[in-house]
């Protein structure tokens, strides 16, 4: 189908690939251990993320969700026909709420999703086009930094970069800073920059949507252990580590890390690696920081990237910025 175009990044000649498993092996044998987040996402990854995106407890996406609802209408008119490039794009659902204000405008449109995970990127791009009858799709399958760096000059008048989801909070304030200035160098000037970030609550409710009641963000956690296990012949046993997610309330940010329940020692083979845990020792797999209007809003500007219209829900739990170069 011509519609549809779907790039595996990691597969192409052009991408390096000495350096893989390296960023792996570095987190494992620093104290206190840590896991690079984006091994949470393999297919079954994403799926379990999806069932978390369901559960009552689980508060951002359907904030996010219902100011979409409200305001798409307005992002759009702002934008203008647009070319729509979203990073960490998962099953779309969210996005759809974009794609249905452009096409209600007429507008033609251009999806570029970019994900870790292939599968779920394939079965969302079909659907998509199923659905959308004037849309052309062209998936990236790699990370954000490999899929921005291989983006084609913009077909439309203007590109829109959209990260929704909050998923900026599992960067380092470094690293949103580097995300920030790599956004900044391709966008042309007018072009825009559309950012969802999950705002600062009390660590209750924050608490609660990362220790969910069903089990499922747990098992989205292990599941880290299975997905790595598998990409780099490894013997990791998810019945001796333990989810936990504990709000650290001075760098406003849930940690999630596994715990080990015992004296173990765990093997890599593809990297050549033994590593010894105590019992009671932890791996973090992900930091979900908490942000505030302001102080993001300040970040951006440092990148030029300028605020034109923030949205925000009742309770301001969740927030939507829209940003122009
Ligand atoms: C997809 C990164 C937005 O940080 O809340 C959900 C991932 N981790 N439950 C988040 C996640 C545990 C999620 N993001």
């Amino acid at each position: 189908c011509e519609r549809l175009q779907l790039q595996h990044l990691s597969e192409l000649p052009q991408v390096e690939h000495i350096n893989v498993g390296s960023d792996l092996a570095e987190g494992l044998t620093q104290t206190p251990k840590t896991l690079p987040f984006k091994y949470l996402y393999d297919d079954r990854g994403s799926e379990l993320f999806e069932q978390i995106c369901k559960l009552q407890e689980y508060y951002p996406t359907r904030t996010e969700t219902k100011i979409l609802q409200e305001f798409a209408g307005e992002v759009v008119t702002i934008t203008g026909a647009s070319e729509l490039v979203e990073l960490g794009s998962g099953s779309s659902i969210k996005t759809r709420i974009l794609l249905d204000q452009y096409q209600k405008l007429g507008y033609l449109m251009y999806y570029l999703p970019i994900d870790v995970s292939g599968g779920i990127l394939e079965v969302t791009a079909r659907q998509l086009l199923q659905d959308y009858p004037t849309l052309e799709v062209h998936g990236l399958v790699g990370t954000y930094q490999e899929a921005l760096m291989k983006l084609q000059p913009t077909k439309l008048p203007t590109r829109t970069i959209a990260f929704l989801g909050s998923s900026l909070g599992n960067m380092t304030p470094q690293g949103a800073d580097n995300l920030f200035s790599q956004i900044a160098d391709i966008l042309q000037v007018g072009e825009y920059f559309l950012l969802g970030v999950d705002l600062q609550k009390p660590r209750e409710i924050v608490e609660a949507a990362y220790n969910d009641s069903q089990g499922v963000t747990a098992a989205f956690n292990l599941n880290i252990l299975e997905h790595i296990n598998r990409r780099f012949d490894g013997n990791f046993d998810t019945s001796q580590f333990m989810h936990c997610a504990i709000y650290n309330q001075t760098e406003q940010k849930i940690e999630m890390h596994l715990q080990s329940l015992t004296a173990q020692t765990v093997e890599l083979n593809n990297l050549n690696l033994k590593v010894n845990f105590l019992p009671g020792e932890t791996i973090r797999t992900e930091i979900s920081r908490k942000f505030d209007l302001h102080t993001i809003q300040k970040d951006l500007r440092e990148y030029k990237l300028i605020p034109q219209k923030v949205w925000h829900d009742e309770h301001q739990w969740f927030g939507l910025i829209l940003c122009r170069l």
